[in-house]
């Protein structure tokens, strides 16, 4: 792949722009530097290898040579439904940077659900990972880029394991992983995979907001009505973070997570606080 190939590939798409990389550090990165620069909407940078791409809370993000999809999307707020993201003060941003999370993961379900033969079964294993089999194979990262008091692009970072060279060893990762070819057993065009996930995030971008959004993210939620331990998440990891276990119960309209404790009663998990594993049954 080059510049000028990746251009080819994705000339029928509404695109703002498009870079391409060999290598870089994080594509996050280059995006948010092209979005102070001034790049328009919908602008895209791809790179087929990072060296310090990252996950939630500076966590890393594996993207070797030649082996999956990292692509970073300039989305300028303009362009979003304003139910997404409204001016500061009012913006919440928990329940904005989980909707553009989950227009990620859904672009990159979607895109495996249907793009390929035989079906990869991806869910969403909330707030921002893509898993098939039980293991994870995309994740997504969302960063807000502000200038003083002002939104000027959240910036939509997908990395998608491929080939079976882009899955770190099991010491070094937090949730079993995989990739695509393994799940479908064959082998898989990953630029063909990336035309599809631009196409799904155009086409939801407009509807982010609505009803029927909110259910294609409920119908792909994973591990639905099972037991699952939430660890909150804790920055400054002085202490063991604290842990609740329920019932993963389905979504809120702002998006956060319906989990339904031993009590019965239902309690919301918001985004960035949450770490998610399947548990086999209730604790005593
Ligand atoms: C994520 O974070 O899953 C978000 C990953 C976003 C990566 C994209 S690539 C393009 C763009 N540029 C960037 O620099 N980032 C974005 P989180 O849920 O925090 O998961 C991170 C954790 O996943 C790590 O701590 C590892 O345990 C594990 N991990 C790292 N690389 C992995 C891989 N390739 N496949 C599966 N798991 C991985």
């Amino acid at each position: 792949m080059d510049q000028r190939e990746l251009e080819t590939l994705l000339a029928d798409l509404p695109l703002g722009g498009i870079r391409y990389f060999p290598k870089v550090g994080s594509t996050n990165d280059l995006a948010i530097r092209w979005a102070q620069a001034g790049a328009a909407d919908f602008s895209l940078v791809v790179a087929d290898e990072q060296s310090a791409g990252r996950g939630r809370l500076n966590r890393q993000w594996f993207t070797p040579p030649g082996s999956g999809l990292a692509l970073s999307v300039i989305l300028r707020p303009e362009n979003l439904p304003v139910d997404v993201i409204s001016a500061p003060p009012q913006t919440d941003l928990h329940t904005a940077i989980t909707r553009l999370t989950a227009l990620g993961a859904l672009a990159v379900c979607e895109t495996l659900n249907e793009a390929l033969s035989p079906v990869l079964p991806a869910q969403i294993k909330w707030p921002n990972d893509v898993i098939a089999t039980r293991r994870k194979l995309a994740g997504v990262l969302v960063e807000l880029q502000w200038s003083g008091e002002k939104l000027i692009a959240a910036i939509l970072g997908i990395g998608v394991n491929v080939t079976s060279a882009a899955v770190p060893p099991p010491g070094e990762v937090n949730f079993p992983a995989t990739c695509v070819e393994e799940v479908v057993d064959s082998p898989v065009d990953r630029w063909v995979l990336l035309h599809d996930i631009l196409v799904h995030l155009l086409r939801w971008r407009e509807q982010m907001a609505s009803e029927k959004f909110l259910l294609a993210w409920l119908a792909r939620l994973a591990f639905r009505g099972e037991w699952v331990t939430i660890v909150l998440e804790n920055e400054s990891e002085q202490d063991a973070p604290p842990s609740l276990e329920g019932q993963v119960a389905g979504l809120n309209s702002d998006g956060s997570l319906r989990l339904r404790l031993r009590s019965g009663e239902i309690t919301p998990v918001h985004f960035g606080e949450i770490h998610l594993r399947p548990v086999d049954k209730p604790a005593n």
